[in-house]
């Protein structure tokens, strides 16, 4: 394989040996041989991994079937259609029950604060999801119908996702930080009826009120002719009430203040989680379902800007959710795992909640933020659990960058060995930092390309066996048929840049969208008929890796050379001031498109006009002279959704100084953008 000297990102870096030693996958060609099973053979490397699993009733004969082209008839994927099953029973039960693990660690949950802490054995978490159950079936859900949680990071939120599997309704998780409005937009397209939440959460030092956001929600709700019928409050605030502390037993140790917050309260429809946990009865049979039953919804942000219920169902989704997480992760007992995203996103239900559980793996949960009460709180985490896989986000890699050194070297962290992440392109100089600094060098870093789309990893390495570069996603997981197509929708072969698209489906991807099948089919199926259109860019390289680029519509045509966004930020990022950079397109009329680019500096540097040539020069040198942008907006911050996405979709407005920004109800802090329209750059 090519390794250009001086291009930091096409060096390869080789598996940890020790890693690779004991990694359920050790070499390439081990890699290749697994792959081409699972592509040429599904039904026989699915039906294996399936047979690891409980089915109530197996069905014989077809193991799956689809349809992508929407020429040919309506689009559809099916897995195991006909068996029954129960998430819930496979994640706990069958741990507790079949495999004796039922006083194993399931999850250490770390709070907001450094000094609240427990944990939850899978036995103890077992008795409270069927309690939770029952509570349930008390206010009348019964199977498919769509429950809401809006619940902060705590061990509830499991417990509630699970009881939901349980009896065989829908869960839609809306993430604890979107508005009313955004909470009540998605409650009444499902129709939830139930919906729990807590009495309110600290955020680092910030405390919000979530039981008064989802007042206000209903409000909006019952304008909207859609009547709410209980809302079960978890109180985390402060201790429960009741003699009966059913809190404490799930949350040893836990050392809560107590908050004087003012909970609104509803006596017709409002009641007490710990309450109702203290009348119910912890014996709840679970309810076998089909594998094609949706298992949840997860609402996604559209291009139209209303929001997609992704639709994810029983047997394909466990399937999925259960092998990515054995595989990337390289998931062996004994492992701590620690992956520090919210449940409100996708990688919190495959990875904190759905494939850890299905493996028996003991987590850590995480309340908190990074910066709380100190930049060094995630490695404190790591030395305080003996971590041994950790999972976060490239935004949170840059930001904890802009920090120092001394925050992450100061802990110990020997007892790390993979480091994956998620959600955006990394940039090598944030993947090197992740593997020299973060992970002595000792780690295989995963850069997981995957969608709330996609349900688990489409593009990723192997820990023990890929050799990796820093920024590409690699190569595909087992069963996924990756393709990247030109603009007349032809396969490019051999290295080149397109459509990212996948050809076949893999058990794990989305059904369609809750009650929507048409926009599913329009959105991911008319662009390029008989692909999944991911939506995103990619470049293979000569060596066949993978490097996604980034979202389509991020992709610029300047004086005929295709370029993407993430390219070029990339080079911008190399500069020793830039500690986090976003680049758009505006229009330009000579060379079609031209780059503005976004610019947010470490602390301790200055913007003027050196700096401005520096990163000129960065990128003519890094790309060439046509990449090099014709507009630096130097900003304190940049727009960003809560799970930390950069909206570029707004900068691009910025960038055109146009006031029309539409829906911003997933925009993390809406007073950058304010100062974004006030310093625009004078030369436009
Ligand atoms: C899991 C998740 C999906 C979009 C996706 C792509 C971007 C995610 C990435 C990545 C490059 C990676 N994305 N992981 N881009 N490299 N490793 O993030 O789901 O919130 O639906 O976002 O995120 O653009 O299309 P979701």
């Amino acid at each position: 394989m090519a390794s250009k000297r001086g291009d930091v990102s096409n060096e390869l870096y080789l598996p940890n040996k020790i890693i690779q030693e004991n990694a359920f996958v050790k070499t390439m060609d081990e890699y290749r041989k697994l792959y081409k099973r699972s592509v040429e053979s599904p039904e026989i490397f699915w039906k294996e991994i399936a047979d690891e699993f409980y089915w109530k009733t197996e069905k014989k004969g077809k193991f799956f079937s689809y349809n992508f082209d929407i020429s040919k008839g309506p689009v559809y994927v099916e897995w195991m259609k006909g068996s029954s099953t129960n998430t819930c029973y496979n994640l706990l039960d069958r741990n507790v029950i079949e495999k004796g693990f039922g006083d194993r660690i399931a999850y250490y949950w770390e709070g907001n604060d450094p000094d609240d802490h427990a944990t939850i054995t899978y036995k103890e978490l077992l008795r409270n999801v069927c309690k939770f159950a029952n509570v349930l079936k008390g206010k009348g859900v019964k199977k498919e119908d769509c429950v809401a949680i809006y619940l902060p990071m705590i061990m509830e939120v499991v417990v509630a996702m699970l009881a939901c599997s349980r009896i065989g309704a829908i869960h839609s998780v809306i993430f604890g930080g979107f508005s009313a409005q955004s909470l009540a937009q998605r409650i009444l397209d499902a129709k939830c009826t139930v919906l729990i939440t807590a009495d309110g959460v600290w955020r680092g030092t910030k405390l919000l009120n979530l039981k008064e956001t989802v007042d206000e929600a209903y409000k909006i709700c019952k304008e909207n002719g859609h009547h709410m019928k209980a809302s079960i409050v978890v109180k985390h605030l402060g201790p429960p009430e009741s003699k009966e502390d059913h809190l404490k037993k799930i949350t040893q140790q836990a050392k809560r203040p107590v908050y004087d917050l003012k909970t609104p309260w509803n006596p017709d429809i409002d009641c007490w989680w710990h309450e109702e946990m203290n009348r119910a009865n912890d014996i709840c049979e679970p309810e076998w379902v089909d594998a094609e039953n949706p298992l949840f919804i997860l609402y996604t942000s559209g291009s139209t800007g209303k929001p997609k219920g992704v639709v994810h169902t029983t047997g394909g989704y466990l399937l999925y959710a259960a092998t990515t997480f054995k595989y990337v992760f390289d998931y062996h007992p004994g492992d701590i795992y620690f992956c520090t995203a919210d449940v409100g996103w996708i990688t919190g239900h495959t990875y904190v909640v759905y494939g850890p559980l299905a493996q028996g793996a003991t987590s850590v949960m995480f309340e908190g933020l990074p910066f709380h009460p100190h930049p060094g709180r995630y490695w404190e985490i790591i030395d305080k659990y003996r971590v041994t896989k950790f999972y976060t986000a490239p935004t949170a890699v840059r930001a904890l960058m802009k920090y120092g050194d001394s925050h992450v070297t100061k802990y110990d962290r020997s007892s790390l060995k993979i480091l994956g992440s998620v959600g955006e392109p990394i940039n090598p100089e944030a993947w090197l930092w992740y593997h020299k600094i973060v992970g002595n060098e000792q780690c295989s870093i995963v850069d997981t390309f995957w969608q709330t789309e996609t349900g688990g990893h489409v593009l990723t390495p192997l820990p023990g066996c890929t050799p990796t570069k820093p920024g590409s996603a690699t190569f595909p997981f087992f069963g996924v048929v990756p393709a990247l197509l030109n603009d007349e929708g032809k396969e490019i072969q051999g290295p080149g840049e397109g459509y990212l698209v996948f050809k076949k489906p893999w058990p794990g991807m989305m059904r369609t969208i809750y009650k929507s099948h048409e926009r599913f089919e329009t959105t991911y199926f008319e662009k390029f008929i008989g692909y999944y259109c991911t939506g995103d860019g990619a470049r293979r390289d000569e060596d066949g890796y993978y490097w996604v680029t980034g979202r389509v519509d991020d992709m610029l045509n300047v004086s005929g050379h295709l370029l993407s966004t993430a390219q070029v930020e990339s080079a911008l990022i190399e500069h020793k001031a830039v500690s986090e950079t976003a680049v758009v397109s505006h229009p330009h009329s000579v060379k079609g498109e031209c780059l503005y680019a976004f610019i947010v500096l470490k602390e301790g540097y200055q913007f003027n006009s050196d700096v401005e040539k520096e990163l000129r020069a960065k990128v003519r040198s890094k790309i060439g002279p046509f990449a090099s942008p014709e507009f630096l907006h130097h900003t304190s911050g940049l727009p960003k959704t809560r799970s930390g996405k950069i909206m570029r979709r707004i900068l691009r407005k910025i960038a055109r100084n146009d006031r029309d920004l539409g829906d911003l109800s997933t925009l993390a802090d809406p007073q950058v953008v304010d100062e974004l329209y006030k310093t625009r750059p004078k030369n436009i």
